[in-house]
């Protein structure tokens, strides 16, 4: 396999120790369920100057080393007329894309989807490789339901979809993530989340390597495995760590280059405490780190209350919860 040094050059700036990396790339819709929490209807400047309070809150790069964008906000700019690609790459953050287009219902197979998005993306991605993109993202979402669900034939076709991905994004010079989320909600067991969730990763990292793709140069965004958002015991921060750490040794190659966690709707101090104790079972063979979405925006979107006023009281909630990830992903928190 040819190695690519500009994909490890970018794979070390995102895993530097003691960042992680913000996922912003909400959807106009989800941008909307955002901003209805803070009481604004969800129109084009509302959701600049939420993008823009997040990327232009001071010292957020002391804990922030890439930011993942939606394709309206990657063309997007301050109220200042400052591309936000700018605002972030004169931080020292790599800006990235997610270039999946969301999911769609699997025909045969009921409650299973399959993620869209692979239509022209040589092109998608020479044009945000040349605005500044270095990663990006691909979703893939894995529920579990019945005991036959999810099925084998589900996990198979959207490691394919993931890996075609991944191997695009290569060839262009962007370190592709690859995120097959096993939902939390649901009244599943601890037990059969680790099952659901090993097998998924076998069944990605089988599909990666046999299309050749450089695991060296890709990162794995993984749910922390945790019992289902019903079930009734909820799981411990040493069980969460205990059985994330177990399932990653029996699914992800020491070759990946690291592995980052979605929060998954938990509760954002919740998302901290497993991070913080999966970290303090000590030095994995990949680094581990975050990249949330809900469990960073959240304490920021309550000090800010879509209210000018609020805006520097936001920007240092902001700045706080990164810094409380931070010390989490160093297993200090
Ligand atoms: C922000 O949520 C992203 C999906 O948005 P759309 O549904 O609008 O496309 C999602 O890709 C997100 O980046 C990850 O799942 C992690 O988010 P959480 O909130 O689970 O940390």
């Amino acid at each position: 396999m040819k190695k690519n040094i500009k994909l490890y050059e970018t794979v070390a700036a995102l895993l530097e120790p003691g960042k992680g990396i913000l996922a912003a790339d909400e959807s106009d819709n989800t941008a909307g369920k955002r901003l209805s929490m803070v009481h604004l209807p969800n129109e084009p400047e509302h959701r600049r100057d939420f993008r823009e309070l997040l990327f232009t809150a001071p010292d957020i790069e002391k804990y922030i080393s890439g930011v993942i964008m939606y394709d309206s906000s990657i063309r997007n700019e301050t109220r200042d007329g400052i591309p936000f690609v700018d605002v972030l790459t004169a931080k020292g953050i790599v800006p990235g894309i997610k270039v999946d287009l969301g999911t769609k219902d699997l025909e045969g197979f009921k409650g299973e989807v399959i993620t869209q998005g692979l239509d022209n993306l040589e092109a998608r991605f020479a044009e945000y490789y040349d605005m500044g993109a270095r990663f990006a993202k691909w979703r893939a979402v894995i529920t579990i339901d019945e005991d036959e669900t999810p099925t084998d034939a589900a996990l198979k076709m959207n490691a394919i979809m993931l890996a075609r991905y991944a191997q695009i994004a290569q060839a262009a010079n962007i370190v592709p993530i690859v995120e097959p989320e096993v939902i939390h909600e649901g009244d599943h067991s601890l037990e059969r989340a680790e099952m659901v969730t090993t097998r998924t990763l076998q069944v990605l990292f089988q599909t990666l390597i046999e299309y050749k793709v450089d695991l060296s140069g890709l990162i794995l965004k993984t749910s922390m495995v945790l019992a289902g958002s019903t079930y009734p015991e909820q799981t411990t921060p040493e069980e969460v760590a205990n059985a994330t750490l177990r399932t990653f040794h029996m699914s992800v190659p020491h070759t990946c280059a690291g592995i980052v966690f979605l929060s998954g709707g938990q509760a954002p101090e919740r998302s901290t405490e497993n991070l913080n104790a999966i970290a303090k079972l000590g030095e994995q063979p990949w680094p581990i780190t975050f990249s949330f979405s809900r469990a960073i925006e959240e304490p920021m979107l309550k000090a800010w209350q879509g209210k000018p006023e609020n805006e520097e009281a936001a920007k240092e909630a902001l700045r706080a919860t990164c810094e409380k990830n931070s010390l989490a992903s160093l297993g200090k928190s």
